[in-house]
């Protein structure tokens, strides 16, 4: 399978549930980035709105000075996404010269369409104040498909060239929801547009990783269940994943596809 694509997650946000706070700072920010593109990023998203449970909305105008200035000093050095809700966040990360839409909140098709950019669609349900109350599907990998299908058709409808669909990990679904979402991968690629899966660090991995009747790992502690997330979802097919932690997950990427350095194999001893 060609090299899945490996996403690095930069949150420039005070309360993300992994990295909030760290890369607050603008020019921490743009370091991380940095180090992120070192590490082997084929993509860097900039956010700047936490999407974790209970987290609180940002303003707009908040949201802009967060991320404009640190897509603008990386978009020279890496392909870079915006994850946002918002239109005009996306339009002006777009102008400085972000490539790719992570829509997270399901209405930023057309402003990909007329920017000519790159589109993450991904399945959510509900917001972040309510998704994790009680999330419920008759069939969860059915309803999250067909939801996906239908939006890709519309994107596609609009204008959009260039896609990704996300079965939308942890965002408004049960450990069992996402299990079942991780498991039906091969489906989900199968069913023809590129899948981009995002599981880095998720609370459902504390939880099965513990093990039976422990008590869930926490956030510093899913490193190596996070990258056998990613491993599985590259596996199964998927063309990119978002994770925190890039070096390591590029290096899965390279076992996992069939690029340049499974090329280099046959020279090697
Ligand atoms: N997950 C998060 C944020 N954006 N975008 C896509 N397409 N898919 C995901 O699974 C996804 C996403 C949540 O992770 P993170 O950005 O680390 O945390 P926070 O939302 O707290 O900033």
């Amino acid at each position: 399978m060609p090299q899945p694509l490996v996403m690095g997650v930069l949150n420039v946000t005070p309360d993300s549930f992994f990295d909030g706070g760290r890369y607050f700072d603008r020019e921490a920010a743009v370091e991380r980035g940095r180090v992120l593109v070192a590490e082997g990023a084929d993509i860097v998203d900039v956010g700047g709105e936490s999407s974790r449970p209970g987290a609180s909305p940002v303003e707009q105008a908040e949201e802009l000075r967060r991320v404009l200035p640190v897509v603008a000093a990386l978009a020279g050095l890496v392909r870079v996404s915006i994850d946002t809700a918002k239109p005009a966040v996306a339009l002006a990360a777009l102008a400085e010269g972000a490539t790719i839409v992570n829509d997270t909140g399901g209405s930023l098709a057309g402003v990909a369409a007329s920017a000519g950019a790159g589109l993450v669609l991904m399945h959510r349900k509900g917001t972040a104040a309510d998704m994790q109350k009680d999330p419920r599907y008759d069939d969860v990998v059915a309803e999250v498909g067909a939801f996906l299908a239908a939006e890709a058709a519309a994107a596609h409808a609009s204008g959009v060239r260039e896609l990704w669909v996300d079965p939308g990990i942890g965002f408004g679904k049960t450990v069992a929801h996402n299990l079942a979402l991780l498991e039906a991968l091969p489906g989900l690629v199968a069913a023809g547009e590129p899948v981009l899966v995002g599981v880095s660090r998720k609370s459902f991995l504390g939880r099965i990783a513990a093990g039976v009747g422990r008590d869930p790992l926490a956030v510093e502690d899913r490193f190596e269940a996070s990258l056998a997330g990613a491993t599985w979802a590259m596996a199964a097919g998927a063309a990119i994943v978002r994770v925190h932690d890039v070096a390591a997950t590029a290096a899965a990427a390279r076992l996992v596809g069939d690029g340049a350095a499974r090329a280099t194999v046959g020279a090697a001893r």
